[in-house]
């Protein structure tokens, strides 16, 4: 775990309502946004952990709707799973833990946001796939997670982060940095600069169908990378998914173009060697296998045709997303290097460039399992 202990947490727990004493915390996963801690607390003699963060108040500046959002979606979650026979909700939703004065975050004496979760424990994250099974398993999770939220009550989700998912809005900022970028920057990015103004007319078929009315809103996640969704220890079929920090309304193909950007291919997201970043038609079409398995049934043609797509169209908003950062001087994203940002967005558009290549056979595969969910649904009657 790569993050330095930056928080004493033994001041943070007594704000919780866990069922015992605090005895250590240890930093805990990869994520790019938030500081988050492994705690142990001590219940009648057995060790529990949970998990506890620092929220990132400057990428969210509404903590209160945020958690709003989170625990208006996780008590949705938790109902559903206990209609479900042989389901655990405890570990396949995230469960909020509130803090003594029944709030569901904690502002400590620094102003700094906590919250805490249960820990789900048996089960782990991974930050790239190394198995085609991993790709079906996790599109699998994210699919039923879009499913199950199909019908959530109340209203429309707060927009935590305007226009998070708008290409064309980022390709704006994108321009505005540029202007104001040291000279050694650009210089240092010419050909990532030059690859994204390429394509700054292809990227705003989503928002641009959203708004037109032919592509439904939905309920969904935002940020579904491999390292948002757990795995099972034993099996490791799709248990939880996590983060759900940037749940709000948007596009089914915002979520499935992030699960073909970083589940398609066998390389860190940070990896130099670019030799090593190989986007897999085989893992891509265990990607859309399982997807489709959880989400065939309520997708529209509309989301059908454009889901190959959507994998180049988010990939180049992440890797425009860390340009920009780059050329802005690291203000958003965790670095740990020099460069760190730079190199995140040169994998990403290694990728848009192989899907480019690859365009017709990522669209046929679609249309394959598409049409065996299709002939399956006819025979059932
Ligand atoms: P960030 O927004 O910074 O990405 P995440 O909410 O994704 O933060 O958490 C970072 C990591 O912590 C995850 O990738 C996962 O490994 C771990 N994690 C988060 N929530 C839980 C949980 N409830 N149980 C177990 N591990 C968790
Ligand atoms: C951030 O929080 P994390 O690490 O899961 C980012 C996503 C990016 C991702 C790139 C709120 O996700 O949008 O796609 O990094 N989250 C936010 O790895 O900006
Ligand atoms: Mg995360």
């Amino acid at each position: 775990m790569n993050v330095s202990m930056k928080h004493d947490l033994s001041k943070i727990a007594p704000a919780f309502q866990f069922n015992g004493e605090f005895v250590s915390a240890e930093p805990w996963g990869s994520g790019h946004i938030n500081d988050t801690y492994r705690l142990k607390i001590d219940e009648n003699g057995q060790i529990v952990h949970y998990i506890a963060q620092r929220i990132n108040d400057k990428v969210f500046p509404d903590v209160p709707k945020m958690m709003e959002n989170i625990e208006r979606v996780t008590e949705h979650l938790r109902k559903k799973l206990e209609e479900i026979p042989g389901s655990d909700p405890k570990r396949e939703t995230l469960n909020v833990i509130r803090t003594v004065d029944d709030m569901p975050y904690h502002v400590d004496e620094d102003g700094n946001y906590w919250r805490a979760y249960i820990f789900v424990e048996r089960a782990e994250t991974i930050d790239f796939v190394s198995s085609p099974q991993q790709a079906y398993e996790a599109a699998k999770a994210f699919g039923r997670f879009q499913c199950l939220l199909r019908d959530l009550p109340g209203g429309p989700l707060h927009e935590v982060i305007p226009d998070f998912h708008h290409t064309p809005k980022r390709f704006e900022k994108f321009l505005q940095v540029l202007e104001n970028a040291a000279p050694e920057k650009i210089e240092a990015a010419k050909t990532e600069i030059a690859f994204a103004k390429d394509r700054k007319d292809e990227i705003g078929l989503v928002v641009d169908k959203l708004a037109s009315g032919e592509l439904p809103l939905r309920v969904t996640h935002n940020d579904t990378k491999i390292n948002n969704v757990m795995l099972s220890n034993c099996c490791g079929s799709g248990v939880c998914v996590i983060d759900l920090d940037t749940i709000m309304p948007g596009s089914v193909l915002y979520d499935f173009g992030d699960e073909v950007r970083t589940s398609t291919v066998n390389a860190a997201e940070d990896e130099r060697d670019l030799s090593k970043v190989k986007f897999s038609l085989e893992y891509f079409n265990e990607l859309v296998r399982g997807y489709l398995e959880s989400a065939a049934e309520f997708l529209v043609p509309a989301e059908v045709e454009l889901l190959a797509y959507s994998g180049r169209l988010i990939t180049f908003e992440i890797g425009l997303r860390f340009l920009t950062d780059f050329l802005e001087g690291d203000v958003y994203f965790k670095v740990h290097r020099e460069g760190h940002n730079l190199d995140r967005c040169r994998t990403q558009f290694e990728m848009v460039r192989q899907m480019e290549a690859q365009k017709e056979q990522m669209e046929a595969i679609v249309a394959e399992h598409y049409k065996q969910f299709a002939d399956e649904a006819a025979t059932a009657g």
